[in-house]
């Protein structure tokens, strides 16, 4: 029996739920969150182990826009205890740091340093409906009729999981995606990559450094007073193993220029640069949310913060249909998420642009980069206009 059979399906074991929603990313899961308060019922499917989603390292970097929406859904307790609070980034070049005032510059607003597998396993201990977690063979079916349905194995049986709306939260390299029929897709792979680190090594400084060099860019950042998080710009198809601690200690400090306090290493990664953008996001029934929609390079710290931002926009038109059986927010759904996401895709390309080494590029286009950079730290106009994409845009809702 084949989960994505269609005519096998009536033989599997069925559920029924208002909402299926497929991925327990950040995008799934918040998702999930906001539709149990609202009384709205879903099922959230999961490829992976639990275990294996609350270990999984990504973004560190809430907006105050995401850090209030996962307040108000009421799963911040720990982020107010644990995250730390960031009034301001440093931008260094020529060997110089300089600090852009994000409170200063944007009436007060903040960032805060939480990392995003605590915001999945704060989100996954406030769950108390269906989260099915090591599923298989996920297919979607009839997204453009009324009645669209799941089916997926779990444990080896089939089980088809019927609905009224499907959620598409399951990242870059999920089904939902392709399963879009009219879809149209924007992308742009850059000429690099960021090797990554978790150490048990204070961070250098208490806010994050993001750092233009010859050698290529860096970024210092931390999950806590104690560990640091920090990023080296590398070749797209690095070979991690070639990085032993000591080197990347000492490409680290070449490049960052501060003093680094060398620690053990405990998680090291390669992560692919892009920006990809999928046009529309919803086909009938089944609406994307996240990366399963969207990929921004981390330079601009954005990935997660705009998948929260989609899911508030998502959240209001599934209350609205599902409690006033309206459709206009569904029907505006893909642009009102596009709009943000344009600008957002901008700032992250705007980000990479000019703290990255570009091989190909001239003496001209050194030179340019440089003058950008001193442009943004001298300009209150132009680190204001950083400063606002940074803590993030106004949202919608
Ligand atoms: P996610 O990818 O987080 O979640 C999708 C979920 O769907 C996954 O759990 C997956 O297992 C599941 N899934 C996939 N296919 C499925 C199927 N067929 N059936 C069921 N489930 C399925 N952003 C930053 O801002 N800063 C960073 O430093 C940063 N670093 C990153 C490093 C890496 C390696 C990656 C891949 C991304 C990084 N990002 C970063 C971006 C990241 O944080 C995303 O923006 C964020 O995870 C988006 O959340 P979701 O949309 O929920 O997607
Ligand atoms: C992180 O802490 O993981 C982080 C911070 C800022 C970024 C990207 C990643 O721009």
């Amino acid at each position: 029996m084949w989960a994505n059979d269609p005519s096998e399906s009536r033989l599997m074991p069925r559920t029924r739920t208002q909402v299926a929603i497929i991925g327990a990313g950040p995008a799934g899961l918040l998702l999930g969150q906001m539709l149990q308060n609202a009384g709205i019922d879903a099922v959230l499917i999961e490829a992976r182990s639990r275990g294996y989603i609350e270990e999984r390292i990504r973004a560190g970097v809430l907006e105050q826009g995401t850090a209030d929406t996962l307040r108000e859904a009421g799963v911040g307790e720990r982020l107010d205890r644990q995250g730390l609070v960031h009034h301001g980034i440093a931008l260094r070049f020529d060997g110089v740091a300089h600090r852009i005032d994000l409170s200063g510059l944007t009436g007060g607003k903040h960032v805060t340093v939480y990392g995003q597998h605590e915001v999945v396993r704060d989100l996954i201990a406030a769950r108390t409906a269906p989260l099915v977690f090591e599923v298989s063979d996920t297919a979607v079916h009839d997204i453009d009729t009324g009645s669209p349905y799941v089916t997926y194995i779990k444990d080896g049986t089939a089980h088809r999981l019927d609905a009224e709306i499907i959620a598409g939260c399951d990242g870059f390299h999920g089904i939902c995606r392709p399963a879009l029929p009219n879809a149209r897709f924007f992308d742009r792979i850059y000429p690099f990559a960021w090797l990554g680190i978790l150490a048990e090594a204070p961070p250098p400084t208490e806010e994050l450094i993001y750092a233009r060099h010859e050698r290529g860019f860096a970024l210092s950042s931390m999950r806590s007073p104690t560990v640091s998080r920090l990023y080296l710009q590398c070749r797209p198809d690095e070979d991690i193993a070639a990085w032993s601690d000591a080197r990347i200690w000492d490409e680290l400090h070449r490049r960052l220029g501060t003093d680094l306090t060398p620690g053990p290493v405990f998680q090291k990664g390669v992560t692919a640069m892009r920006s990809f953008v999928t046009e529309p996001m919803r086909h009938g029934r089944m609406f994307l949310a996240g990366d399963a929609a969207h990929i921004v390079p981390p330079t601009g710290a954005k990935g997660m913060n705009l998948a929260v931002a989609d899911i508030r926009v998502l959240f209001r038109a599934l209350e609205a249909f599902f409690c006033h059986q309206d459709q206009r927010l569904m029907d505006a759904y893909s642009a009102t998420c596009l709009s943000r996401i344009w600008k957002v895709q901008r700032f992250s390309w705007w980000m990479t642009q000019m703290l990255h080494r570009f091989d190909d590029d001239d003496a001209f286009e050194h030179r340019v980069q440089v003058a950008e950079l001193d442009y943004v730290c001298g300009s209150r106009a132009a680190s204001t206009t950083l400063a606002e994409n940074y803590v993030g845009l106004p949202l919608d809702l």
